[in-house]
């Protein structure tokens, strides 16, 4: 006997190709818009769900899964953090969390290298300027960066994501330091060439460039305060891949502009998409709408993960991806 098909729930319109998949798999309300779901729509779609579809985009907190339906029994996230949804509260409900890691490693290392080369070698800059109708040629003094090979790279959370980064900036001759919650075995450390630091504050004294890649979680909201990136050495940058609230937004900017920190280049900020006014004013800074695992197959392999999340829990068993170890 056939059994009753999924209601599963997205709240934002994904790749035409996992739409159609989703669709052929489940009983699927889809979204056809690129606006978000209001608070309210999303309360009223997990009343009648048996799995909601979010992304970072969507708060789905403590208040928000209390006016959950009896059905929901599995938030399969579209994306690799999860800082968005209180997974505790979903766990003391019942309630599944799985998410999309590993896809989106090369995508956002590739961005976070990419933050690096432009703020270094000045890159928005030099476009401007050559599709302006100032520029009158070459100079030899003119358009110059810092040579990223031999500069000090200080990767804050060495995950997946930092130890792409660590691969490529280590091809591209830079010095590989690291800080982490726990210090890499020696077999994945050594053929990173990484040097570990147990003080944070230590390592961000001494690096040309820190890139941060740990994920935003209780402990590390605010992690570069202003105290530590004021430790930062006046001619150093620093780059963010992962989540705006790890760095005291405010703080960075005064110090942007008064010169204590040389330049940023950000894909994520602490209010989303409100980046602080004075942040965009400045002219050592490169910011970009949160873009970094923006990839054609990126997102078509963040759609297989949820797809295989889904189908595995429909089919009885433990979704591969569950961030909460221990659930099920
Ligand atoms: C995703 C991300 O695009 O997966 C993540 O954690 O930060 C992003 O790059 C986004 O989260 C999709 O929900």
């Amino acid at each position: 006997m056939p059994t009753k098909k999924l209601s599963v729930v997205v709240t934002r319109r994904l790749p035409d190709a996992v739409q159609s998949r989703m669709a052929e798999l489940f009983d699927v309300t889809l979204r056809d818009t690129d606006t978000p779901m209001s608070r309210d729509a999303l309360a009223a779609a997990m009343q009648g769900a048996d799995v909601l579809v979010p992304t970072i985009t969507d708060a789905i907190d403590a208040a928000l899964l209390a006016q959950a339906g009896p059905r929901l029994k599995l938030i399969a996230n579209y994306g690799a953090g999860v800082d968005h949804i209180d997974t505790g509260t979903a766990r003391q409900r019942g309630i599944l969390v799985s998410n999309t890691p590993g896809v989106l490693t090369d995508d956002t290392a590739d961005m976070t290298m990419a933050l690096m080369l432009s703020v270094l070698r000045r890159i928005p800059e030099g476009m401007r300027i050559a599709q302006s109708d100032d520029w009158t040629g070459w100079a030899p003094t003119a358009m110059l960066g810092g040579r990223i090979a031999g500069r000090r790279l200080g990767i804050l959370g060495m995950g997946r994501i930092g130890q792409a980064v660590a691969r490529r900036a280590r091809a591209f001759g830079m010095q590989i330091h690291y800080h982490n919650r726990k210090r890499l075995r020696a077999e994945i450390e050594e053929p990173l060439g990484a040097t570990y630091w147990d003080s944070l504050d230590q390592m961000v004294a001494r690096m040309d460039v820190i890139s941060v890649n740990c994920p935003h979680t209780p402990s590390t909201f605010h992690l570069m305060n202003a105290r530590r990136l004021k430790l930062m050495k006046p001619d150093a940058v620093i780059v963010n891949t992962s989540r705006g609230e790890v760095i005291d937004e405010n703080a960075l900017t005064r110090m942007l502009r008064s010169g204590e920190i040389a330049g940023a280049g950000l894909d994520v900020f602490e209010r989303g998409h409100e980046i602080n006014p004075r942040l965009k004013a400045l002219s050592n800074v490169i910011l970009l709408p949160h873009m970094g695992s923006a990839t054609v197959e990126g997102r078509l392999e963040m759609g297989e993960k949820v797809l295989i999340n889904i189908k595995t829990f429909a089919d009885g068993h433990r979704p591969p991806d569950l961030v909460v170890p221990g659930q099920l």
